[in-house]
């Protein structure tokens, strides 16, 4: 094999700096990967699974410290700090070199450092991009192949070209004050020190699909969105796609994978998932928007997820997975979590390694816990999965946890008036990433811990490409999480968000009316379909549709404070839509 020398040289200077005992080329082979599992077997990295009920799965714990994203510790390292925007950490590259340098130091003595090539998108195609994560981890090696294309075929189709980004990651000591995630967007370069946490670590995931594609797209006139991809089949057997942008843990894989409710299913209803996580969206020749998902498995969150929840991707765990942090149930050697079933093992450890029973009153798994899944085990992944140009969309879709304001459905205007609605995202916080949980917070477009540069720029990036195709999709807004007055979910959420879909899809074929609002086209409250649902009444759906002008009125001071810190960078058009809501409120 011949080997590329821009890479090589990337390799000579990482080991330079990070000082491992040895170099190891990751090359996708079967036979190297298995070696590589045993040896995280022999020191604790990795535990074996049950090879009956869970074959080729594995147990993995992350340090007590280490078990989220640290968006605190998240940097964009650019030359000009107005580049990384107000709502981006920004360090200058040169100090980032030198200050985070000295931290990779000699940080893989007596390791080995590996050296994994990756394709983000199906290796060859024209949409694909190219990354070499250098790491100290097995654990990293392992996911990685489930999380991404790797190996020698990447090399090979990356051939001499230095079009590849660079990934340096060490684990070094874990210590949570010397964690660095850092971006250098203008040298295509991550670098992750001190965590062995998932989203920190597993470089081609949000530092490279979002954080560095983001800004690639924005120069070369494409998007990286923080998007599931799904299709909906109907009774005739169309197929139609849409592509849904929710915050970190608040229901991306769960709609991605949807089962629909009985009755549809009995119709002919059927849901395809394209991708959970991660979206790259162009231009197609015949004017439509056309996604890809980059990624090439799940990494999901554990808890919650059921049989009666999602059994798509409970079902895609059952072999060759990866879970992190979760209950190992004793007894079978198996795996728990809250939320799995009502009945929690009696002889378990808990996320940490310590002993645990459900009696003690704390949870067994971490909130963050994850499932680390091959795409190909699930039951719905869509035949377009590999399709190297991706899926046409009809809709775009945009959601958060709204305990009030938003309701269940609503559909932009046109456009740019979609952008405003994408860049007003308002989202509870979850355990995705460290810092507290359930606090409101802006998240544009789900993309607040993602953008790899200026977030006004990015607005207007989405503004430029609307500009650019002929045949747009709608864009919308969902909210499963409304609650009544006692804080309970009112909408039943999960498979019957199925029938919030349909509506969307008839909206965008013109099959149904809608009412105008403030905010936009809300449905009449008979158009969402509530046969066999139990508990729900048109009523119910009028008070999830209802637009109370006084809580939008709160809403609009907080989009004028947010607004307010991109000062002339907002793009104007932002800025009329804003000014539009407000006099439609009064
Ligand atoms: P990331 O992987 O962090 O990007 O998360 P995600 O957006 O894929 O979220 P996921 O589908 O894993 O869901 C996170 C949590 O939201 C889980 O605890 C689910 O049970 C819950 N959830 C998902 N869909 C619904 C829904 O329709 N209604 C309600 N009430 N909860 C939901
Ligand atoms: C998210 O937090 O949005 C995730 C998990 O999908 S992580 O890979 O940690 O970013
Ligand atoms: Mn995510």
């Amino acid at each position: 094999m011949i080997v590329n020398e821009n890479v090589k040289k990337f390799v000579d200077e990482s080991a330079a700096l990070c000082k491992p005992r040895n170099i190891v080329w990751i090359t996708g082979e079967e036979e190297q990967l298995e070696g590589l599992r045993r040896d995280a077997l022999a020191t604790g990295e990795l535990i074996k699974l049950n090879e009956e009920l869970l074959p080729g799965c594995y147990l993995h714990r992350s340090a007590v410290n280490d078990v989220a994203r640290v968006e605190d510790r998240t940097f964009i390292c650019c030359k000009n700090k107005d580049d990384a925007g107000p709502i981006n950490n920004w360090m200058d590259p040169k100090e980032a070199y030198e200050k985070v340098g000295a931290i990779f130091d000699g940080s893989m003595k007596g390791r080995t450092m590996y050296v994994i090539p990756y394709s983000m998108g199906a290796v060859g195609s024209k949409f694909s991009k190219i990354g070499i994560e250098i790491t100290d981890s097995i654990y990293v090696v392992v996911s990685m192949n489930i999380m991404t294309r790797i190996g020698n075929k990447v090399l090979e189709a990356l051939g001499n070209s230095n079009d590849f980004v660079r990934g340096l990651h060490s684990k070094a000591d874990l210590d949570a004050d010397k964690r660095y995630i850092l971006h250098f967007p203008e040298d295509n370069t991550i670098w992750s020190v001190n965590s062995g946490y998932g989203g920190n670590v597993l470089l081609g995931k949000k530092c490279f699909a979002l954080r560095i594609a983001s800004y690639l797209g924005k120069n070369e006139g494409w998007m990286a969105e923080h998007m599931l991809i799904l299709g909906v089949q109907n009774p005739k057997g169309e197929i139609k796609y849409v592509a849904a942008a929710f915050p970190s843990a608040c229901g991306k894989t769960n709609l991605a994978m949807l089962i629909p409710p009985e009755l549809y299913r009995k119709k002919g209803y059927k849901v395809w998932c394209v991708g959970d996580d991660i979206a790259w969206i162009r231009v197609g020749e015949d004017g439509r928007l056309w996604a890809i998902n980059p990624e090439n498995g799940f990494f999901g969150v554990a808890p919650g997820t059921n049989m009666k929840s999602n059994p798509n991707a409970l079902l895609s765990t059952k072999k060759n997975s990866i879970f992190t942090n979760v209950v190992h149930n004793l007894d079978n050697n198996t795996v728990w979590w809250e939320g799995m079933d009502k009945n929690p093992p009696e002889n378990a450890l808990d996320w940490k390694g310590n002993r645990w029973t459900a009696a003690c009153g704390e949870k067994g798994a971490h909130p963050n816990s994850r499932f680390t899944a091959p795409a190909v085990n699930c039951p719905c992944i869509s035949s377009e999965f590999e399709a190297p140009d991706g899926v046409p969309l009809s809709a775009i879709i945009f959601g958060g946890r709204r305990a009030k304001t938003a309701p269940l459905v609503y559909e932009a205007r046109d456009w740019n008036s979609g952008v405003f609605v994408g860049s007003i995202m308002a989202s509870e916080t979850t355990a995705a990433a460290t810092g507290a949980v359930g606090v409101v917070r802006r998240d544009p477009m789900a993309m607040r811990p993602f953008v790899g540069y200026n977030m006004a720029d990015y607005f207007a990036h989405w503004i430029e490409m609307g500009g650019k195709i002929a045949k747009k999709p709608k864009i919308f807004n969902v909210n499963w999480f409304r609650t009544d007055d006692n804080g309970n979910f009112i909408w039943p959420g999960f498979g019957d968000n199925l029938r919030v879909l349909k509506w969307i899809l008839d909206r965008c074929e013109d099959k149904v009316s809608a009412k105008e609002t403030p905010i936009g086209y809300v449905p009449n409250a008979e158009d969402i379909d509530i046969e066999g649902l139990d508990g729900v009444t048109v009523d119910t759906v009028k008070e999830l549709l209802t637009v109370d002008p006084a809580n939008w009125k709160e809403e609009v001071k907080g989009i004028e404070e947010f607004y307010s810190q991109f000062g002339d960078r907002l793009p104007a058009e932002l800025r009329e839509k804003l000014n539009d809501l407000k006099a439609r409120l009064n």
